[in-house]
């Protein structure tokens, strides 16, 4: 019989083969993927957590970040219709929408009078819309809410635009992206949001996404725009027709991903780090390991956030069913959800932040995710349309009251950031940011 004195564990709970992964841990060392799969399946979750919180308090100790922020979901008509999602429409269907000008202004204005720093602006892949419609979007809102950054375009718009625009080359799809990023850089883009990458695995794409860009192009796009000084954000939507298996691969993907372009801005790989093989959806990357994890080692500088071209965050978006063709789903429950957190922030050691986006892990859960591995929870949103809340509609709103509640009762100072992660000083709808 085990007793508690011939082996204290067993009352902890604690799982033996999380311990080289904490060895790897607090010496800033990347994770394998079968790591990935021990911690994905390992009972002890506790310890999970508290790795990933120790990860998360070493990069962001004693803070957690929010943002004034707004989204803007400019049409919902869609060329595309990808089995998880219920935010599409067709050209005539009841609630089919595309904004005008005016109507985009607007929400500039509004904007501008909340405070907002950010407008988060995506929609869907209207075959309608000229080219000059995106353009003149931006101008629009440069021009009205000049100080407010545009964090605008998943990467699968961005092919769409290349396509209307008639730039695509199906041979060198990178160089009609790189003039469309250069056009709406032009017109007053900041960075891109990280929406569109699903789950990078050929399976899952042909089962629920199968006429979207795939796991190349996403990542042709994010580099582009990486080399012409955007910043950008990628996401992983899980919980519907993947596996964790998969998940991870993605998150190694992304990994070499950064890797490449933290290696353009100069930081200096790990000799003797793991890099995994097989990794068929993306192309051979050369770059050496970088792991931002580590004691030590600063994040991007306020000086590198301004000559930007790396990913800054990462957000793991839980599947909503409803509405959806995938409606009979469940869905990941809020154990999941934690784990994936927390799975995702230790192995993605090269990415300055993650992200619990509290419209989708509800302010509660995303609270609890800052002691799991998150160190951002998004910020005050306003309208969202791509996911609804149950018995909601579009309206989701958070005050910044509620945010910066959330985050102190979690323990962590709350700091209002910009989309660049500096600090922001506030007076009522007035604002700078400092550095
Ligand atoms: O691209 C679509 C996903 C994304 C569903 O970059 C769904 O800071 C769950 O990308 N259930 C849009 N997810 C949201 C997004 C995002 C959100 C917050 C912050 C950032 C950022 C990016 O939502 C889409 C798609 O991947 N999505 N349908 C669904 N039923």
């Amino acid at each position: 019989m085990t007793t508690l004195e011939s082996n204290p564990s067993t009352l902890l709970n604690s799982d033996p083969a999380l311990i080289p992964i904490a060895e790897k841990v607090q010496r800033g060392k990347r994770l394998t993927l079968d790591d990935g799969w021990t911690l994905y399946s390992t009972n002890d979750i506790w310890t999970v957590l508290d790795l990933a919180k120790q990860v998360r308090d070493r990069m962001h100790p004693g803070v957690a970040y929010y943002n004034i922020n707004r989204h803007l979901n400019y049409s919902n008509v869609c060329a595309l219709s990808c089995k998880f999602c219920e935010f599409y429409r067709k050209k005539g269907q009841d609630g089919e929408y595309t904004r005008d000008l005016e109507y985009i202004r607007e929400e500039g204005r509004k904007a501008v009078e909340s405070g907002a720093t950010e407008m988060h602006i995506v929609g869907g892949l209207n075959p309608y819309l000229p080219f000059e419609y995106y353009t003149d979007m931006l101008k629009a809102l440069t021009e009205v809410a000049p100080s407010v950054h545009l964090k605008a375009f998943t990467a699968v718009e961005l092919v769409h635009l290349a396509r209307i625009a008639k730039v695509y080359k199906k041979d060198d799809p990178k160089s009609g992206v790189r003039w469309v990023l250069e056009r709406l850089k032009e017109a007053g883009l900041g960075s891109l949001p990280g929406g569109g990458a699903e789950v990078f695995d050929e399976r899952v794409h042909k089962e629920a996404f199968k006429t979207k860009i795939g796991a190349h192009e996403w990542l042709d796009v994010h580099l582009v725009a990486h080399e012409v000084g955007l910043n950008s954000n990628c996401t992983m939507l899980y919980g519907h027709v993947d596996k964790r298996r998969e998940r991870l691969r993605h998150m190694e993907i992304l990994r070499r991903s950064q890797d490449q372009a933290l290696e353009r801005l100069g930081y200096e790989g790990d000799p003797d780090a793991y890099i995994a093989d097989g990794i068929e959806e993306s192309e051979q990357i050369t770059a050496p390991v970088i792991t931002l994890n580590k004691d030590g080692v600063t994040l991007p500088t306020p000086a590198m956030s301004e000559r930007g071209g790396y990913y800054q965050t990462i957000t793991p978006l839980p599947f909503f069913p409803d509405g959806s063709e995938l409606e009979h789903l469940s869905g990941p429950g809020g154990v999941e959800n934690l784990r994936t957190i927390a799975v995702t922030r230790l192995m993605l050691d090269n990415f300055p932040h993650v992200k619990a986006f509290w419209i989708m892990q509800t302010l509660p859960m995303a609270q609890v995710m800052l002691e799991a591995g998150a160190d951002d929870i998004d910020g005050t949103v306003v309208w969202y349309d791509i996911t609804k809340a149950v018995g909601e509609g579009t309206h989701q709103e958070t005050t910044e009251r509620d945010l910066i509640e959330a985050i102190n009762e979690a323990g962590y100072e709350a700091v209002e950031r910009d989309t660049l992660y500096r600090r922001v000083q506030r007076d009522g709808s007035n604002w700078r940011v400092e550095g």
